[in-house]
C-alpha cells in the first residue's frame, strides 16, 4: 500500500490533500472565530483564504500518482451535507487552535470513508487515527484551553471537495487547488 508515498528520486513529489473549502462569507466567519480565540490564546491566524477542512491527507505523492488523481478527482462524486461547527478545540502538540462540531455527522464520516475507498484503487491506505473534523484557525498558540464559549454555531452546506496542492512558501503554506469533485445528483 502506498499509505504516504515513497520518494521517487525521478519523478518530482507533490504534497496533496483534500478538503472542503469554505465560500468566502463562511471563509469570513471563521476568520472571526480566530481573532476571538486569538485573544485567549494568542498564535497565529491562518489566512481567511486558506481556511479548510481536511477530508484525506496524503502527503507526498508522486508526480505520475498525482495526475492520476488530478484526472479521476472530477468523477468522485461526493454526497452533499451539512456540518455544523460549534465549538473550538485544541491539537496541543502542534500547537493548533480549531473550530469543528462536537459531534461528527455521519454523512461526513460516510463521504470521509467512502474517499478512502476511492483512494485504495490508487494505492492508498487510510489513517490509523479516527477522522477529526475541524478547521485550524491559529498555529503556534501559547495556550492549550481552548475558549470555553465559541461564537454561535454556524452551518456548512457543502457540495463538493477539492484536490489541493500544499508548496512551501515564506511565511507558511501555499495552497493550489488542482481539481475538484462533482456533487453527487439529488
Ligand atoms: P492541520 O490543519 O490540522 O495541521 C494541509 O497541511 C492540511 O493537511 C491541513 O489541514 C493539515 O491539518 C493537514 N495535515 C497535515 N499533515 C497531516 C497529517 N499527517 N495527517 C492528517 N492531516 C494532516
Amino acid at each position: 500500500m502506498r499509505g504516504n508515498a515513497p520518494y521517487n528520486p525521478g519523478m518530482p513529489a507533490i504534497r496533496l490533500f483534500y478538503a472542503l473549502w469554505p465560500d468566502p462569507s463562511l471563509a469570513a466567519t471563521l476568520s472571526g472565530w480566530a481573532s476571538q480565540a486569538r485573544s485567549h490564546v494568542q498564535g497565529r491566524a491562518m489566512r481567511t483564504e486558506t481556511l479548510h477542512l481536511t477530508m484525506a491527507f496524503l502527503g507526498a505523492v508522486d508526480r505520475e500518482i498525482a495526475d492520476e488523481l488530478i484526472d479521476a478527482t472530477p468523477y468522485h462524486r461526493l454526497q452533499p451535507g451539512t456540518v455544523t461547527l460549534d465549538r473550538y478545540g485544541v491539537f496541543a502538540r502542534p500547537g493548533i487552535l480549531w473550530a469543528g462540531p462536537a459531534r461528527t455527522p455521519d454523512s461526513l464520516q460516510a463521504s470521509h470513508d467512502g474517499l478512502w475507498l476511492w483512494l485504495s484503487a490508487f494505492g492508498f491506505a487510510p489513517p490509523a487515527q479516527p477522522f477529526r473534523p475541524h478547521v485550524t484557525l491559529l498555529r503556534n498558540i501559547e495556550r492549550n484551553d481552548p475558549p470555553a464559549d465559541a461564537p454561535p454555531p454556524v452551518t456548512w452546506r457543502y457540495d463538493r471537495m477539492v484536490l489541493v496542492a500544499s508548496e512551501s512558501a515564506e511565511g507558511g503554506s501555499r495552497y493550489r487547488a488542482v481539481a475538484g469533485s462533482r456533487p453527487q445528483p439529488g
